[in-house]
């Protein structure tokens, strides 16, 4: 019922396709991680976008768990969806808000019309999610998200996460 999914093993701003996935923080002017990666990939028209969201409709920023498109500059594809992910939490489940930043994306890629879409390891980096856990998450919320996105490129930094990514997919069954 979700999209095909596919999985590999790179570098997310090398990607052909209409949408990518940035695991961003709610200030939405850049960071590190994935996020540094796309800003200097992608170059200064993105971050120009970005302050211009948080001049008018994102005062107060992103929330966690939503997503927001803007241009992807120089970068293969046609558009950057920025979505901020929960710091992880070992006394509080915030898988919801994981899942929920999937969910929002998918939700944006569709209002674009994107029909391939990458996706990074949210939350799996600089915010501390273990990554069995995430990719579980992950996995499972694409599967099970009704949109008009026909592929799903997860694109995992690392041996680690292309693995973990991989059980979760065939345990999908
Ligand atoms: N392509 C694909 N995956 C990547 C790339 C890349 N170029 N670079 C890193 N990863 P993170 P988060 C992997 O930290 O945990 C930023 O400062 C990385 O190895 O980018 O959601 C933001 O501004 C990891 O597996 O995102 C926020 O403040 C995964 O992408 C904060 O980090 C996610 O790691 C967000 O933290």
């Amino acid at each position: 019922m979700g999209a095909r999914i596919t999985l590999v093993q790179g570098d997310i701003t090398t990607q052909e396709v209409d949408a990518v996935v940035n695991a961003a923080n709610s200030g939405l002017l850049g960071g590190g991680g994935v996020d540094g990666a796309i800003h200097r990939a992608g170059g200064p028209d993105i971050l120009a976008e970005c302050r211009e969201l948080r001049a008018t409709s994102l005062p107060d920023g992103l929330p966690t768990g939503q997503a927001v498109a803007t241009t992807a500059g120089r970068l293969p594809a046609r558009h950057v969806i920025h979505t901020v992910g929960p710091v992880y939490a070992k006394r509080e489940d915030r898988s919801d808000l994981l899942a929920s930043a999937y969910r929002e994306s998918l939700r944006v890629a569709d209002e674009l019309g994107a029909r391939t879409v990458a996706f990074p390891a949210i939350s799996a980096g600089v915010y501390g999610w273990p990554m069995d856990d995430a990719a579980r998450i992950a996995v499972q919320t694409v599967d099970s998200t009704r949109s008009a996105v026909e592929e799903v490129r997860f694109v995992l930094f690392g041996d680690a996460a292309y693995q973990a990514f991989t059980r979760a997919v065939d345990q999908l069954g």
